[in-house]
């Protein structure tokens, strides 16, 4: 971190991000927008977008706003006036640039999910532990936790206000793929991706409800589907330029799984129903939650991201009834830096809060959540899914700590 000045009177931190599609521009809009909206300790600059295209990356970097762009992600992790590098690519690169750039002394955002295995995200947690013992901090990019629904659902939960909780009830449902002519990429392909809407957005819903609980999963029984096998290749690619070994056929593979589902116990023993899925007819981004406790009730659902619904079963049975809580309150977390109550936060305002309380724990010398071990902890039950879809038996997720 370069030192104040009189012009600049917090330290900067210098970023660099590499990747610079669908994540990068929603991580770059909230490197922007968090200094303007909250009072940050630092100051993120952004001094560097990587792409592994020079003519792309420079573009990229003109239109989202970074001093430099490059073609090497290498850069980012040797050039000495880099603090910090956020890393928005494909699965599979994710444990190289996290453990050079850690092993460099650079703080590490890694978006989620962690890497594609169990074993990648042991070595990038490891990498995470021995970068700690110098300072440096790492965080998985679970940005729905900063949804202030999510954080209000884990305030009322810690607080008593379900009681002791029986029933999550989890669902990510998309539908981007239900038809069987849209075009493979890389999040259909298992070697960069890892897995389908198992890893893909799955993932997000292990990460909320043990986030909402304050829980874990113990254990998994589930089962993957890919409904469409083959799809043809995006205009202008072919097989080879996909990884696929050269040849010209029209379609190829999908090598991940199109839905997921599985039962899951917490260890606080509730019961767990979990849904992924890309083939949800008609549901875009709907991530749904539903929890039932001894005293209420909780529900949530994305694509109403402002709302949540609270059904107190203490009150009395004539007038009882789920509450639709609009969360735009300034008492509702993160709102109070944005907009007088009703009007609304959006998808990207979860990924500035991420960068928000990520700044902050850095100048305060603290651990950011999610961190490293939380992300292997969910690349955990993400694993024993698919080992259970594989053996069709019930699958124990080891609990560190
Ligand atoms: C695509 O399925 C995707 O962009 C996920 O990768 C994100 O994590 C999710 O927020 C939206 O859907």
């Amino acid at each position: 971190m370069t030192p104040s000045s009189a012009e600049s009177p917090r330290p900067t931190l210098r970023v660099a991000m590499v990747g610079h599609a669908f994540m990068g521009n929603a991580h770059s809009q909230a490197w922007r927008t968090a200094p303007r909206f909250f009072d940050l300790p630092l100051s993120p600059r952004m001094s560097l977008v990587v792409g592994h295209d020079a003519g792309r990356a420079a573009a990229a970097a003109d239109r989202l706003g970074w001093e430099a762009s490059s073609a090497d992600w290498r850069e980012a992790v040797t050039r000495d006036d880099v603090d910090l590098v956020d890393i928005c690519t494909p699965g599979f690169t994710h444990a190289e640039i996290a453990i050079a750039a850690l092993d460099a002394g650079k703080h590490v955002l890694c978006e989620k999910p962690l890497a594609n295995t169990v074993a990648e995200a042991e070595a990038m947690t490891a990498a995470a532990q021995r970068a700690h013992a110098h300072g440096v901090r790492s965080m998985v990019g679970f940005t729905y936790r900063r949804v202030p629904a999510i954080g209000l659902a884990r305030r009322l939960v810690a607080e008593g206000r379900i009681g002791e909780i029986r029933h999550v009830r989890a669902q990510y449902l998309q539908d981007w793929i239900v038809d069987p002519d849209a075009p493979l990429s890389w999040r259909l392909d298992k070697a960069k991706a890892g897995s389908g809407s198992l890893g893909d957005i799955g993932a997000h819903v292990v990460d909320l409800t043990q986030y909402i609980t304050g829980d874990r999963i113990r254990e998994v029984t589930g089962r993957l589907e890919t409904f469409v096998k083959e799809r043809p290749y995006p205009a202008g690619e072919t097989a080879g330029s996909l990884g696929g070994g050269g040849s010209t056929t029209e379609r190829g593979p999908v090598t991940v799984d199109d839905a997921a589902s599985f039962l899951a116990t917490f260890t606080g023993g509730a019961m767990g129903v979990f849904e992924a899925t890309r083939f949800a007819t008609g549901r875009k981004n709907a991530i749904r939650i539903e929890i039932n406790g001894s005293r209420g009730s909780l529900a949530f659902d994305f694509e109403d991201m402002n709302v949540l619904e609270f059904y107190d079963g203490t009150q009395d049975a004539d007038t009882a009834g789920f509450r639709r809580i609009l969360v735009t309150e300034p008492t509702h977390p993160y709102v109070g830096h944005w907009w007088p109550a009703g009007h609304g936060l959006g998808y990207e305002h979860g990924f500035t809060h991420q960068v928000v309380d990520l700044v902050g724990a850095i100048a305060e010398g603290t651990d950011p959540a999610p961190s490293f071990a939380d992300g292997l902890q969910v690349q955990r039950v993400l694993d024993a899914v698919e080992a259970s879809s594989e053996t069709r038996t019930w699958q124990e997720i080891p609990i560190d700590g």
